[in-house]
């Protein structure tokens, strides 16, 4: 089964958007398998941020995910990675449709509240970067089958 890494970024968690974003995944019908709220390293924003090494803003984006906490999540279920996308919105908030979290809650790239992984090679790597294993639950929804056929 599909799976997707989402993190809650500082400012979401600071404005107490955390209950709304969870709730837009959990209505969707996708399952909740692993979460946690966390203070997170340099090392680890670092790491997750790898790819944008070399770009401008990469050592704001680091000082902003570690300067407040975060929520981790793994969610689960079929094409979950590109609907969390669009759940999500596009990167620029101001560019982002109304009804997507970014579109509803944000204004600027630099605090654009959610984080989802691209792809499922993304997806896979950063499952891993962020949870042990012992920390994802697999369970089945009870109502599975009201929500796929
Ligand atoms: P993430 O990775 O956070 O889900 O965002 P996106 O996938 O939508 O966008 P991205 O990888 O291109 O950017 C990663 C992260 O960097 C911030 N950012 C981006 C920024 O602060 N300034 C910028 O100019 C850009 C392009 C926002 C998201």
């Amino acid at each position: 089964m599909e799976r997707t890494f989402l993190m809650i970024k500082p400012d979401a968690v600071q404005r107490g958007l955390v209950g709304d974003i969870i709730k837009r995944f959990e209505t969707k019908g996708f399952t909740l398998v692993g979460l946690k709220l966390l203070s997170v390293s340099r090392e680890l924003a670092e790491k997750h941020y790898d790819v944008h090494r070399e770009r401008p803003f990469f050592q704001g984006l680091v000082e902003f995910i570690v300067s407040s906490p975060v929520v981790a999540m793994v969610w689960e279920g079929d094409g979950v990675i590109a609907s969390a996308r669009k759940i999500i919105g596009a990167t620029n908030p101001l560019n982002a449709e109304p009804g997507t979290i970014r579109g509803d809650y944000g204004i600027n790239v630099g605090r654009n509240l959610i984080h989802g992984s691209d792809g499922p090679e993304t997806a896979a790597s950063e499952i891993a970067l962020w949870f042990k294993p012992e920390e994802l639950s697999n369970w089945q929804l009870t109502n599975k089958a009201w929500i796929v056929e």
